[in-house]
């Protein structure tokens, strides 16, 4: 996990009986002969990674297309630092390098090595002056976290340009001169296929074109691949995920999708027209801004900053999203995801903000801390903000932001933009509209706070001092 030759790379050795699983690891990580060499240099532990889809065949019996066992568990040992998963051949239960590895055995090493392992993306803004500034971003599923790490630069940003150097996850690490580096331990995207398009994401549509793996997505005639939101037209017929006949009349009368709503693609990262050319850097690369967001239709702004480090991890810590096709009386509630690491994260919750906090204690240059919701609603119910490539606006005042080229206007809750420090060029969005996109409601928040309140209850016997602090201050502030 991570550029073979860099120190801030692990190793993992997966056993496992699914084939699918095998040549899903080629795409998504860097295996063979240099990484048996990396172990026989004999310096790192590896971490053991053992799976089967528990569907074991008895001599002549046939294999069905998808194994797997009713039962299932996918068992982390942070303390031996291992992985054991049975009866799933899916995604994140079954690629072990992915969440169980990357995510929440290694948020246990660094812990206690002094680093992060992030549920986040990697992207790199360029300037037209060719200054290069990297920012890291963790939004809860359903966000378009892969849209944004492939951000192609709207019309009026000519000369401007967005890298990238990763779309889950980033391992982040203090560098000799206390600078933060990030590096990529994965080696492709295994990305929702549902709403990608060549309109939506052709960074990512160029990425998949081949060499890639595409899991309960609808088979073309012709032999090609189809999900819901890739095309305008649907295809006059095709194969639905489980290999039913589906055209776009039965999709009318029974409801039934080509694709699984989670479909996925798995396709070498080298393959995306933006990579970075820094992103096999073994150093990494500086990270000088965190990004925080969520689905929200009110109350977040589609922009702030954090006053400083404590407060921008009490924005993490924080974070939700509200879950647009959920069960019955769950719509418009806020799920709380801090850091979008609930699902993730390798040990209490509370003690992560603790090392959140620590973090920076071996920082010289902190970065900085955003909140952004490209989702807010006016009251018709209509989205206030354009969204994807219209997003570049925003990243170029975070970027401003850091470089101390924009000074912003204080509010309770943090450093908002102000109309005039935005980008506006080839976009009509009147400061009236922006006002309403920006606005922050005292009394609103006062009810968010509530909702703080209900996450840190259930963190309460690991929860540091510093996050009460701070919900404190947004209180008197407010
Ligand atoms: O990925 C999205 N991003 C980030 C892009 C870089 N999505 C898709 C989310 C599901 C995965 C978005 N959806 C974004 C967004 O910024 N914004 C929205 C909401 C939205 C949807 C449609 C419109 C506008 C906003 N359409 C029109 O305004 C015409
Ligand atoms: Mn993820």
């Amino acid at each position: 996990m991570g550029p073979i030759d860099s120190p801030a790379s692990q190793i993992g050795v997966q056993l496992t009986d699914s084939a699918y699983v095998v040549v899903s690891m080629r795409i998504m990580t860097r295996i063979g002969l240099p990484v048996f060499r990396e172990i026989d240099k004999d310096v790192m532990r590896v971490v053991p990674c053992m799976h089967s889809v528990g569907v074991p065949l008895a001599p002549g019996q046939k294999d069905v297309p998808w194994p797997c066992n009713k039962e299932k568990y996918i068992v982390h040992l942070p303390e031996s630092r291992e992985i054991w998963s049975f009866g799933s051949g899916y995604g994140g239960n079954a690629l072990l390098g992915k969440k169980c590895f990357a995510l929440r055995i290694a948020s246990t090493m660094a812990r206690d090595e002094g680093w992060m392992a992030e549920h986040m993306l990697i992207l790199g803004v360029e300037s037209p002056q060719g200054e290069k500034t990297y920012v890291a971003a963790a939004f809860p599923s359903a966000c378009g976290k892969t849209n944004f790490a492939m951000l192609v630069p709207p019309k009026g940003f000519e000369g401007w340009k967005v890298w990238t150097v990763g779309d889950d996850i980033a391992w982040i690490r203090p560098d000799e001169n206390g600078q933060l580096r990030a590096i990529n331990p994965e080696a492709g995207f295994f990305g929702v296929a549902p709403g990608t398009s060549w309109e939506t994401n052709p960074n990512a549509m160029a990425t998949l074109s081949r060499n890639s793996i595409f899991t309960n997505v609808a088979l073309t005639p012709d032999g090609g691949v189809w999900w819901e939101g890739m095309t305008k037209e649907p295809p006059a017929e095709c194969l639905d995920w489980q290999g039913n006949r589906w055209t776009p009349e039965i999709g009318k009368q029974t409801g039934a999708k080509a694709a699984h709503p989670n479909a996925r693609f798995t396709a070498p990262a080298s393959q995306c027209p933006t990579i970075d050319p820094a992103w096999e850097d073994p150093n990494g690369v500086p990270i000088s801004a965190f990004i925080f967001g969520g689905r929200r239709a009110a109350v977040m702004p589609l922009i702030y900053q954090a006053f400083n480090w404590s407060a921008g991890v009490y924005v993490g810590a924080t974070m939700g999203s509200e879950m647009t096709a959920a069960a019955a009386g769950t719509i418009g509630k806020v799920r709380r995801d801090p850091m979008a690491m609930l699902p993730f994260c390798g040990y209490h919750m509370g003690d992560y903000f603790r090392h959140w906090l620590k973090m920076q204690r071996l920082l010289n240059v902190t970065p900085r801390i955003f909140h952004v919701n490209w989702f807010r609603k006016d009251q018709n119910g209509n989205f206030l903000w354009p969204g994807y490539r219209e997003n570049m606006r925003v990243l170029k005042w975070i970027v401003d932001r850091v470089h101390g080229r924009a000074l912003g206007k204080e509010s309770p809750i943090g450093w908002l933009p102000k109309y005039e420090d935005i980008e506006w060029k080839a976009l009509d969005f009147s400061k009236e509209r922006f006002e309403e996109l920006q606005a922050v409601d005292r009394n609103a928040w006062k009810q968010e706070v509530i909702g703080h309140e209900e996450l840190f209850i259930k963190l309460h016997d690991h929860l540091p001092p510093e996050m009460v602090y701070e919900r404190e201050l947004l209180i008197c502030r407010l």
